[in-house]
């Protein structure tokens, strides 16, 4: 009972009007047997960014952009402003003196700051510093804008889960009245209310899924990977790592981005490592290689790197390293999809 090929494609041609489709024919392409991430591997090279960006100040206003950024996009994903196959990144500047307009939108955004003196954001009404290494959060919904107060340029780089927003088509946006918001709660108070390892008797979680805490500044992370070297041996897959943490259920800091900062002594090299999370990594301090599907990469400070999920990899020190790393891990984890794996040293070269 085998009908030709000839036979088979007439039938499927019957099928188009009905707006059917065999799925015989799409199957294997639906459920890979692995996944084959197609996210290439690619390096933004701060020395090479950084001109361009400041070039772009000098034919626009941060307030005529609204935000005046240089998006990442994956060359693996021309047109769809991703950096890899779920998030968007890119890198932003703000002038002295210089506002990017207060809006809210129902994607959540992360910061990594690069270079700043005097950069700062405002986010539901609280205002935060930005200085290099410092993680801020905006959450989904808040209304948020950027300012600057003193010195040189202000550049940061901006991870947003909107391709995973869009993919749900939920997304909304609004633009505030005003230029800038009111400030309505002192400096440091999320930090003060839920950044001690204490938590408020009853606590409210004021930004829904999101941490309370939107502001991590890097003396206290460095500190606290320091810490950790100076009390326990490096984990042979992640050097020093710790997560950034949402204090109220332990969690990673935003429902959709997870985020971890990762020390490696120089000349530490960890072991072949992958998981199906679409991550990038930022060089916040030193020199590290990264070796992936065959290719060795090096990046140096501020250097930004997207790293397809599911292919092994491992990071070496060429310096005493400091890496700010972004993923989709929260919203695969919340999703039951996340997978990991550790290798041995014969997966390094596949
Ligand atoms: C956004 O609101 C910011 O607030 C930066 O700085 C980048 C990219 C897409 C959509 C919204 C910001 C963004 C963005």
């Amino acid at each position: 009972m085998t009908a030709t090929t000839q036979q088979r494609h007439d039938f499927y041609s019957r099928l188009e009007p009905g707006s059917l489709v065999p799925l015989w024919e799409r199957m294997k392409g639906l459920v890979p047997r692995e996944p084959n991430n197609r996210t290439l591997a690619h390096i933004w090279r701060f020395e090479e960014v950084r001109p361009l960006l400041l070039e772009a100040g000098t034919l626009l206003t941060a307030q005529e952009a609204e935000r005046r950024v240089l998006v990442f996009e994956n060359p693996a994903f021309p047109g769809t402003s991703r950096i890899n196959s779920t998030l968007y990144a890119g890198m932003q500047l703000i002038l002295p003196g210089e506002t990017a307009p207060a809006h809210r939108h129902a994607a959540g955004a992360l910061r990594f700051i690069l270079e700043s003196d005097g950069g700062y954001t405002t986010v539901a009404g609280e205002r935060a510093d930005m200085k290099h290494g410092d993680l801020v959060i905006t959450p989904s919904g808040t209304w948020h804008d950027h300012g600057h107060d003193g010195q040189g340029p202000c550049i940061w780089v901006d991870a947003l889960d909107v391709p995973l927003v869009n993919i749900f088509e939920c997304g909304f946006s609004e633009e505030l009245d005003d230029n800038q918001q009111q400030i309505t709660r002192k400096n440091g108070h999320s930090l003060s209310e839920f950044g001690s390892g204490m938590l408020p008797m009853d606590p409210i979680s004021p930004f829904g899924k999101t941490s309370p805490v939107f502001s991590y500044p890097y003396d206290r992370a460095r500190a606290a990977l320091m810490a950790l070297k100076a009390s326990v041996s490096a984990d042979a897959f992640q050097g020093y790592s710790l997560r950034y943490a949402n204090p109220l259920d332990g969690g990673w800091v935003m429902p959709m981005i997870a985020a971890w900062l990762s020390y490696l002594p120089t000349g530490f090299e960890t072991s072949p490592y992958r998981a199906t999370d679409n991550q990038a990594v930022i060089v916040a301090e030193g020199l590290v290689t990264v070796k992936l599907r065959g290719e060795v990469y090096k990046l140096g400070k501020n250097d930004v790197m997207a790293l397809p999920g599911w292919c092994w990899r491992t990071l070496k020190a060429e310096e005493d390293a400091v890496l700010f790393f972004f993923s989709d891990r929260s919203a695969q984890e919340k999703l039951g999809i996340w997978r990991e794996q550790r290798g041995n040293k014969t997966e390094a070269d596949r």
